[in-house]
């Protein structure tokens, strides 16, 4: 796992898992949400994830309040990849949803992987164009640096070689189709 933190709207691109260690799932597990001042409380938070990839379903284990109102949500694995990630505050009768995505390979952050994403990842290095979303978008094979060897990185995501899925052409789950979800109502 990374232990690092993902803001709302961030799209994560990189390995999903660790081929040395096919039971240990990589990415975000650890998410930063805003809510009310002082709702802290665990019975305020919930989350659903459109679907589970084959993973046993996801909960929350810790929440932490900084400043007021910024909270930090610790998640018992990361993300699933290609799902939608909803967190959910209902604690004050009217619930707010934040929603997080993680797509291998989506180096553009535009919501699909595919061959682009390769010429996207090269302009990157190149210097041609800024990365959307720092290493979480360009550090595809997760060394903790952006460099070429993340150009192999992204094909074998794409192509599923290794112990990956292909990825190439997979959209990540929109708000729309995280239907799944049952969101509490006021
Ligand atoms: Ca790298």
């Amino acid at each position: 796992m990374y232990h690092v933190r993902q803001l709302p709207g961030t799209v994560d691109a990189r390995y999903p898992k660790d081929c040395a260690n096919g039971a240990a799932p990589l990415g975000i597990d650890t998410l930063t949400v805003t809510g009310p001042a002082g709702s802290g409380s665990a019975a305020c938070w919930s989350i659903c994830e459109g679907s589970d990839g084959g993973l046993l379903p996801n909960s929350i284990t810790s929440i932490s309040e900084g400043a007021p109102g910024d909270y930090t949500i610790m998640l018992a694995r990361p993300i699933t990849p290609g799902s939608c990630t909803t967190i959910t505050y209902d604690g004050a009768g009217t619930a707010q949803t934040t929603k997080f995505s993680f797509l291998p390979g989506d180096v553009s952050g535009n919501g699909t992987a595919s061959p682009g994403d390769i010429m996207e990842l090269i302009d990157i290095l190149n210097g041609m164009s800024m990365p959307v979303w720092d290493v979480y978008s360009t550090d595809v094979d997760a060394s903790g640096v952006t460099g070429a060897p993340d150009i192999l990185a992204i094909i074998d995501v794409l192509n599923g070689a290794d112990c990956f899925a292909p990825w190439n052409a997979i959209t990540v789950e929109t708000g729309d189709t995280c239907g799944n979800c049952p969101i509490a109502t006021p």
